[in-house]
Protein backbone atom coordinates (compact mmCIF):
# COMPACT_ATOMS: atom_id res chain seq x y z
CA UNK A 1 0.00 0.00 0.00
CA UNK A 2 1.19 3.31 -0.75
CA UNK A 3 1.30 6.22 1.53
CA UNK A 4 -0.65 8.26 0.17
CA UNK A 5 -3.36 5.16 0.11
CA UNK A 6 -2.34 4.21 4.26
CA UNK A 7 -2.83 7.91 4.66
CA UNK A 8 -6.63 8.01 3.05
CA UNK A 9 -7.49 4.97 4.42
CA UNK A 10 -6.33 6.37 8.34
CA UNK A 11 -8.21 9.40 7.58
CA UNK A 12 -11.21 7.47 6.10
CA UNK A 13 -11.06 5.28 9.56
CA UNK A 14 -10.44 8.38 11.91
CA UNK A 15 -13.64 10.60 10.02
CA UNK A 16 -16.46 7.51 10.25
CA UNK A 17 -14.74 7.23 13.98
CA UNK A 18 -15.81 10.64 14.70
CA UNK A 19 -19.19 10.53 12.71
CA UNK A 20 -19.82 8.01 15.67
CA UNK A 21 -18.64 9.65 18.33
CA UNK A 22 -20.50 12.83 17.27
CA UNK A 23 -23.49 10.31 16.60
CA UNK A 24 -23.03 9.28 20.00
CA UNK A 25 -22.77 12.54 21.47
CA UNK A 26 -25.86 13.91 19.61
CA UNK A 27 -28.60 11.82 20.27
CA UNK A 28 -32.29 12.82 18.91
CA UNK A 29 -34.25 13.14 22.17
CA UNK A 30 -32.27 13.39 25.93
CA UNK A 31 -33.94 10.41 28.31
CA UNK A 32 -32.81 10.17 32.15
CA UNK A 33 -34.91 9.58 34.96
CA UNK A 34 -36.12 6.22 35.70
CA UNK A 35 -37.34 4.11 39.13
CA UNK A 36 -36.06 4.38 42.65
CA UNK A 37 -37.75 2.06 45.53
CA UNK A 38 -41.16 0.58 45.75
CA UNK A 39 -42.66 1.45 49.15
CA UNK A 40 -46.38 -0.81 50.42
CA UNK A 41 -49.02 1.20 52.14
CA UNK A 42 -51.28 -0.22 54.71
CA UNK A 43 -54.78 0.73 54.26
CA UNK A 44 -56.21 -1.77 57.11
CA UNK A 45 -57.79 -4.82 56.56
CA UNK A 46 -55.41 -6.30 54.61
CA UNK A 47 -55.49 -4.13 52.10
CA UNK A 48 -52.47 -2.66 50.83
CA UNK A 49 -51.61 -0.17 47.67
CA UNK A 50 -47.91 0.17 46.33
CA UNK A 51 -46.07 2.97 44.79
CA UNK A 52 -42.69 2.81 43.00
CA UNK A 53 -40.41 5.90 42.97
CA UNK A 54 -40.27 7.69 39.77
CA UNK A 55 -37.14 9.95 39.58
CA UNK A 56 -36.92 13.20 37.88
CA UNK A 57 -35.96 13.29 34.26
CA UNK A 58 -37.17 14.54 30.65
CA UNK A 59 -39.37 13.78 28.01
CA UNK A 60 -40.87 14.11 25.01
CA UNK A 61 -44.91 14.06 25.13
CA UNK A 62 -47.43 14.85 22.66
CA UNK A 63 -47.45 13.43 19.14
CA UNK A 64 -45.56 15.19 16.00
CA UNK A 65 -47.38 16.52 12.99
CA UNK A 66 -47.71 14.16 10.03
CA UNK A 67 -47.39 15.20 6.57
CA UNK A 68 -51.71 15.24 6.36
CA UNK A 69 -51.32 17.63 9.08
CA UNK A 70 -49.22 20.27 7.74
CA UNK A 71 -51.70 19.61 4.45
CA UNK A 72 -54.72 20.38 6.43
CA UNK A 73 -52.91 22.99 8.58
CA UNK A 74 -52.49 25.41 5.36
CA UNK A 75 -56.82 25.09 4.81
CA UNK A 76 -58.61 28.12 6.38
CA UNK A 77 -60.01 27.71 9.72
CA UNK A 78 -63.42 26.80 8.97
CA UNK A 79 -61.67 23.76 7.28
CA UNK A 80 -59.32 22.89 10.64
CA UNK A 81 -62.35 23.29 12.46
CA UNK A 82 -63.98 20.52 11.07
CA UNK A 83 -60.85 18.57 11.02
CA UNK A 84 -60.43 18.78 15.05
CA UNK A 85 -63.59 16.90 15.47
CA UNK A 86 -62.33 13.99 13.30
CA UNK A 87 -61.35 11.48 15.58
CA UNK A 88 -58.23 10.33 14.44
CA UNK A 89 -56.63 13.67 14.32
CA UNK A 90 -54.61 13.40 17.63
CA UNK A 91 -54.60 17.65 16.98
CA UNK A 92 -55.29 17.69 21.44
CA UNK A 93 -52.01 15.76 21.32
CA UNK A 94 -49.88 18.68 19.48
CA UNK A 95 -47.91 20.80 19.70
CA UNK A 96 -45.09 17.65 21.11
CA UNK A 97 -42.87 19.72 23.23
CA UNK A 98 -40.48 18.93 25.70
CA UNK A 99 -41.20 18.10 29.25
CA UNK A 100 -38.66 18.44 32.70
CA UNK A 101 -39.85 16.77 36.06
CA UNK A 102 -37.63 18.01 38.27
CA UNK A 103 -39.06 16.35 41.36
CA UNK A 104 -39.25 12.42 42.53
CA UNK A 105 -43.02 11.30 43.15
CA UNK A 106 -44.55 8.31 43.93
CA UNK A 107 -46.95 6.52 41.36
CA UNK A 108 -49.39 4.12 42.54
CA UNK A 109 -47.87 0.63 40.68
CA UNK A 110 -51.57 -0.06 39.37
CA UNK A 111 -55.36 2.02 38.84
CA UNK A 112 -56.91 1.92 42.53
CA UNK A 113 -58.61 -1.39 42.67
CA UNK A 114 -62.27 -1.37 44.10
CA UNK A 115 -60.79 -3.29 47.87
CA UNK A 116 -58.44 0.08 48.21
CA UNK A 117 -61.59 2.23 47.76
CA UNK A 118 -64.24 0.79 50.06
CA UNK A 119 -61.32 0.75 52.62
CA UNK A 120 -60.67 4.53 52.27
CA UNK A 121 -64.49 5.84 51.14
CA UNK A 122 -66.50 3.17 52.74
CA UNK A 123 -68.59 2.58 49.26
CA UNK A 124 -68.06 0.84 46.27
CA UNK A 125 -69.83 2.47 43.04
CA UNK A 126 -68.12 0.74 40.19
CA UNK A 127 -70.23 -1.46 37.28
CA UNK A 128 -68.02 -4.45 37.49
CA UNK A 129 -67.37 -5.73 40.21
CA UNK A 130 -64.69 -7.34 42.01
CA UNK A 131 -62.01 -6.44 44.80
CA UNK A 132 -59.08 -6.41 42.47
CA UNK A 133 -60.99 -4.76 39.74
CA UNK A 134 -60.03 -1.04 38.68
CA UNK A 135 -62.68 1.43 40.67
CA UNK A 136 -65.12 2.69 38.35
CA UNK A 137 -68.10 5.28 38.28
CA UNK A 138 -66.11 7.45 40.12
CA UNK A 139 -66.10 11.22 39.17
CA UNK A 140 -62.69 13.76 39.01
CA UNK A 141 -64.22 15.01 42.47
CA UNK A 142 -64.17 11.47 44.15
CA UNK A 143 -61.01 10.81 42.81
CA UNK A 144 -59.57 13.98 45.05
CA UNK A 145 -61.60 13.14 47.54
CA UNK A 146 -60.51 9.53 47.96
CA UNK A 147 -56.55 11.26 47.60
CA UNK A 148 -57.78 13.91 50.53
CA UNK A 149 -58.99 11.15 52.87
CA UNK A 150 -56.12 8.93 51.93
CA UNK A 151 -53.84 11.38 53.34
CA UNK A 152 -55.77 12.22 56.19
CA UNK A 153 -56.15 8.17 57.22
CA UNK A 154 -52.36 7.96 56.42
CA UNK A 155 -51.12 10.77 58.61
CA UNK A 156 -53.38 9.77 61.78
CA UNK A 157 -52.92 6.07 61.70
CA UNK A 158 -49.62 6.26 61.54
CA UNK A 159 -49.60 2.85 59.25
CA UNK A 160 -48.69 4.96 56.41
CA UNK A 161 -45.13 4.19 53.92
CA UNK A 162 -42.89 5.00 56.65
CA UNK A 163 -42.56 8.42 55.04
CA UNK A 164 -41.18 11.35 57.52
CA UNK A 165 -43.32 13.10 57.66
CA UNK A 166 -46.13 11.39 56.87
CA UNK A 167 -46.55 12.11 53.10
CA UNK A 168 -49.16 13.55 51.19
CA UNK A 169 -51.77 11.82 47.94
CA UNK A 170 -53.13 13.75 44.93
CA UNK A 171 -53.47 12.67 41.57
CA UNK A 172 -50.76 12.79 38.91
CA UNK A 173 -50.46 15.36 37.12
CA UNK A 174 -50.66 14.73 33.36
CA UNK A 175 -47.42 15.45 32.73
CA UNK A 176 -46.42 13.37 35.54
CA UNK A 177 -48.75 10.39 34.24
CA UNK A 178 -47.56 10.25 30.72
CA UNK A 179 -44.19 10.32 32.22
CA UNK A 180 -44.57 7.43 34.12
CA UNK A 181 -46.05 5.74 31.37
CA UNK A 182 -43.62 6.05 28.98
CA UNK A 183 -41.43 4.50 30.96
CA UNK A 184 -38.57 6.50 28.67
CA UNK A 185 -39.97 4.97 25.56
CA UNK A 186 -40.55 7.35 22.88
CA UNK A 187 -43.08 5.27 20.75
CA UNK A 188 -46.41 5.12 20.40
CA UNK A 189 -46.92 2.68 23.75
CA UNK A 190 -44.82 2.02 26.42
CA UNK A 191 -43.10 -0.80 24.31
CA UNK A 192 -42.61 0.89 21.34
CA UNK A 193 -44.96 1.24 18.01
CA UNK A 194 -45.84 -2.82 17.53
CA UNK A 195 -49.56 -2.44 18.33
CA UNK A 196 -49.66 -6.16 17.98
CA UNK A 197 -47.76 -6.41 21.11
CA UNK A 198 -50.54 -4.33 23.30
CA UNK A 199 -52.75 -7.16 23.97
CA UNK A 200 -50.00 -8.29 26.29
CA UNK A 201 -49.83 -5.04 27.91
CA UNK A 202 -53.09 -3.81 28.16
CA UNK A 203 -57.33 -4.08 28.15
CA UNK A 204 -58.76 -2.39 25.23
CA UNK A 205 -61.99 -3.43 23.77
CA UNK A 206 -60.51 -6.16 21.22
CA UNK A 207 -59.41 -8.55 24.23
CA UNK A 208 -61.63 -7.55 27.12
CA UNK A 209 -65.12 -8.60 26.79
CA UNK A 210 -65.75 -5.59 26.88
CA UNK A 211 -65.51 -5.48 30.63
CA UNK A 212 -62.77 -4.30 33.39
CA UNK A 213 -60.11 -7.20 34.42
CA UNK A 214 -58.45 -7.48 38.20
CA UNK A 215 -55.18 -5.00 38.13
CA UNK A 216 -51.52 -6.41 37.30
CA UNK A 217 -52.69 -9.17 35.05
CA UNK A 218 -51.08 -8.09 32.10
CA UNK A 219 -47.19 -6.71 31.74
CA UNK A 220 -46.11 -3.69 33.83
CA UNK A 221 -44.16 -1.20 31.90
CA UNK A 222 -40.08 -0.62 31.79
CA UNK A 223 -40.90 0.87 35.39
CA UNK A 224 -43.10 -1.45 36.72
CA UNK A 225 -46.32 0.33 36.24
CA UNK A 226 -49.71 -2.10 35.35
CA UNK A 227 -52.34 -1.14 32.63
CA UNK A 228 -51.35 2.16 32.39
CA UNK A 229 -52.64 1.75 28.61
CA UNK A 230 -56.16 0.37 28.61
CA UNK A 231 -58.57 -1.09 31.58
CA UNK A 232 -59.91 2.27 32.82
CA UNK A 233 -58.97 5.70 31.95
CA UNK A 234 -57.56 7.66 34.74
CA UNK A 235 -58.30 10.95 35.92
CA UNK A 236 -55.21 13.80 36.06
CA UNK A 237 -55.18 16.92 38.41
CA UNK A 238 -54.99 18.83 35.12
CA UNK A 239 -57.71 20.96 33.62
CA UNK A 240 -57.94 20.20 29.88
CA UNK A 241 -56.54 22.93 27.51
CA UNK A 242 -54.41 22.97 24.39
CA UNK A 243 -50.56 21.81 25.02
CA UNK A 244 -47.61 24.24 25.83
CA UNK A 245 -45.14 24.80 22.49
CA UNK A 246 -41.29 24.97 23.80
CA UNK A 247 -39.81 23.50 27.04
CA UNK A 248 -41.64 23.37 30.02
CA UNK A 249 -41.01 22.24 33.35
CA UNK A 250 -43.19 20.31 35.84
CA UNK A 251 -46.27 21.88 33.86
CA UNK A 252 -50.13 21.54 35.99
CA UNK A 253 -52.35 22.43 33.05
CA UNK A 254 -54.16 25.62 32.43
CA UNK A 255 -55.63 27.21 35.72
CA UNK A 256 -58.97 26.96 34.63
CA UNK A 257 -60.99 25.06 32.32
CA UNK A 258 -64.74 22.61 31.95
CA UNK A 259 -63.25 19.30 31.90
CA UNK A 260 -60.75 17.61 33.46
CA UNK A 261 -58.13 15.51 31.88
CA UNK A 262 -58.39 11.31 31.43
CA UNK A 263 -55.46 8.94 29.94
CA UNK A 264 -54.46 5.60 28.65
CA UNK A 265 -57.63 3.94 27.03
CA UNK A 266 -60.16 1.74 28.65
CA UNK A 267 -61.37 -1.82 27.99
CA UNK A 268 -64.25 0.02 26.55
CA UNK A 269 -62.24 1.65 23.63
CA UNK A 270 -59.91 1.03 20.47
CA UNK A 271 -56.37 0.29 21.17
CA UNK A 272 -55.31 3.80 19.40
CA UNK A 273 -56.65 5.26 22.46
CA UNK A 274 -54.38 3.62 24.40
CA UNK A 275 -51.41 5.26 23.08
CA UNK A 276 -49.14 6.88 25.72
CA UNK A 277 -50.09 10.15 24.40
CA UNK A 278 -53.61 9.23 23.83
CA UNK A 279 -55.77 12.26 25.79
CA UNK A 280 -59.68 12.33 27.09
CA UNK A 281 -61.28 14.64 29.07
CA UNK A 282 -64.65 14.59 30.50
CA UNK A 283 -66.78 16.72 33.30
CA UNK A 284 -65.36 16.56 36.67
CA UNK A 285 -68.37 15.53 38.20
CA UNK A 286 -69.68 13.00 36.03
CA UNK A 287 -68.93 9.33 36.53
CA UNK A 288 -68.73 6.75 34.03
CA UNK A 289 -68.00 2.56 33.79
CA UNK A 290 -64.65 3.63 32.00
CA UNK A 291 -63.41 6.10 34.37
CA UNK A 292 -60.83 5.47 37.18
CA UNK A 293 -57.59 6.60 38.42
CA UNK A 294 -54.42 6.20 40.16
CA UNK A 295 -52.78 7.82 43.30
CA UNK A 296 -49.73 9.96 43.23
CA UNK A 297 -47.65 10.20 46.53
CA UNK A 298 -45.34 13.01 47.83
CA UNK A 299 -43.12 13.35 49.52
CA UNK A 300 -44.90 16.46 52.71
CA UNK A 301 -42.69 19.79 51.52
CA UNK A 302 -44.56 22.49 53.64
CA1 LIG B 1 -55.50 2.38 32.86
Amino acid sequence: MSNRRRITAVALIALIAIGVMVWGLWPGEIWTGGVGGRMKLDLGGEVTMEFVEILPGEFMMGTDPTLRDIFWGGMPAAIQGYRRSLPDTYEWERPRHRVRITKPFWMGVTEVTQAQYEAVMGKNPSSFKGADNPVENVNWDNAVEFCRRLTEKDANSGVGAGLKPAPIFRLPTEAEWDYACRAGNPGEWCFGDNEAMLGSYAWCNANSGLATHPVGLKMPNAWGLYDMHGNVWEWCSDWFGDYPSGFVTDPTGPSSGSSRVLRGGSWNHNPRYARSSSRNRFTPTAADANYGFRVCMLARTE
